[in-house]
């Protein structure tokens, strides 16, 4: 199988995030790819560069508005004179105004961020375009016939939508592989997020269409981030509802009450009968994860990549989170070391 790698990811570092009452180091950082990198390539996968898309491919996705401020909002904050990094400090909830976006640099990022766990820096922009393009280019090479591509992106994407960012995300790659693959190729997809954190900015995105399938299996909002999406009783609206399948899980959820729910997502998406398949693919659901509350361990990692694999679909592996450094490489590749053995 190939992967999509651009180096541009390790220009996105330094940021802080708010972490129970202080601000920390972000746990999303740049050794994460290093380790998924060595082990793929220990694993005999082949490394690709990603492609240049135009920016239009973008918009097919998200507000024109919303990327012109990614774009540039480092370049406006250090024209104030302002260092490190960019985190917003206000937003517009509930009897705030949110039909106007403020003039100035701060009020812009409360007005399109979600949360203080999202930092830009200088390299951000560079390194957010980057994992996009790597996740068009993995959609690219399966529609022109490869099989299965896994695009290493890195920042992550799913928490991002039309036009708000957080949860680690700006741009939301899996999203943007669907897309490219409906442009170019194929009717129906199923964006099938293993992630232990849902995916509101995809679901979001595709909340009232019929021919994107958005199916997650997550952490129960009640407790995890990002607590105010992602409850079963979410199914979609208009054109789209029934098109948006739910599965949230308790704290602790370990391998078997997980397969039980990976299988019902699975037969939810052959009910579908998807002409391919993308999958957020975080590792966030392992056991010593630092943020998350499952109980996946390493040798689970494989058993997932096999049943993806049962799909017969073409796909699109997307990397999302998974922050227990040490073992991201071996559960990444456990996944799709599993999933690339299957019969072509
Ligand atoms: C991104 B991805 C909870 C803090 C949450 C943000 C988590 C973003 C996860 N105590 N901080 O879905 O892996
Ligand atoms: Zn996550």
């Amino acid at each position: 199988m190939i992967f999509v790698y651009s180096p541009l990811h390790a220009r996105h570092d330094g940021g802080k995030e708010l972490y129970r009452g202080e601000f920390v180091p972000t746990f999303e950082t740049p050794a994460r790819v290093g380790h998924i990198q060595a082990a793929l390539q220990a694993g005999g996968f082949e490394q690709a560069p990603p492609r240049e898309f135009p920016e239009s491919r973008l918009h097919r996705v998200h507000d024109p508005d919303f990327v012109e401020f990614l774009r540039t909002a480092f370049a406006r904050w250090h024209a104030e004179g302002r260092e490190g990094c960019m985190l917003p400090s206000g937003f517009p909830a509930r009897g705030l105004r949110r039909d106007r976006k403020p003039a100035g640099i701060s009020g812009s990022m409360g007005y399109y961020a979600f949360d203080a766990s999202t930092p830009i820096m200088e390299g951000t922009w560079d390194a957010a375009l980057a994992a996009a393009h790597s996740a068009m280019t993995a959609a690219a090479m399966v529609s022109e016939g490869k099989s299965a591509v896994y695009a290493l992106c890195r920042p992550p994407g799913h928490h991002a939508s039309r036009s708000v960012y957080g949860g680690y995300c700006y741009l939301n790659n899996a999203a943007l592989a669907v897309q490219y693959l409906i442009d170019e190729s194929y009717g129906r997809i199923a964006l099938l997020d293993i992630d232990y954190h849902h995916g509101n900015g995809s679901q979001e995105i595709f909340w009232e269409r019929d021919d994107v399938l958005f199916v997650s299996l997550h952490g129960t909002p009640d407790s995890e981030y990002p607590y105010f999406l992602g409850y079963a009783d979410e199914r979609g609206a208009g054109r789209g509802a029934g098109y948006t399948l739910n599965l949230p899980l308790p704290l602790g959820t370990g391998w078997d009450s997980y397969a039980s729910a990976l299988d019902v997502a699975l037969e939810a998406i052959r009910g579908y009968a998807p002409d391919a398949l993308v999958v957020s693919l975080g590792v966030d659901t392992f056991e010593r994860d630092p943020i998350s509350g499952f109980k996946l361990a390493t040798r689970h990692y494989p058993l997932i990549g096999s049943r993806l694999a049962g799909l017969g679909l073409p796909t699109v592996l997307v990397q999302e989170g998974g922050y227990a450094v040490a073992e991201i490489g071996a559960n990444v590749a456990g996944v799709l070391g599993a999933f690339a053995a299957r019969p072509a």
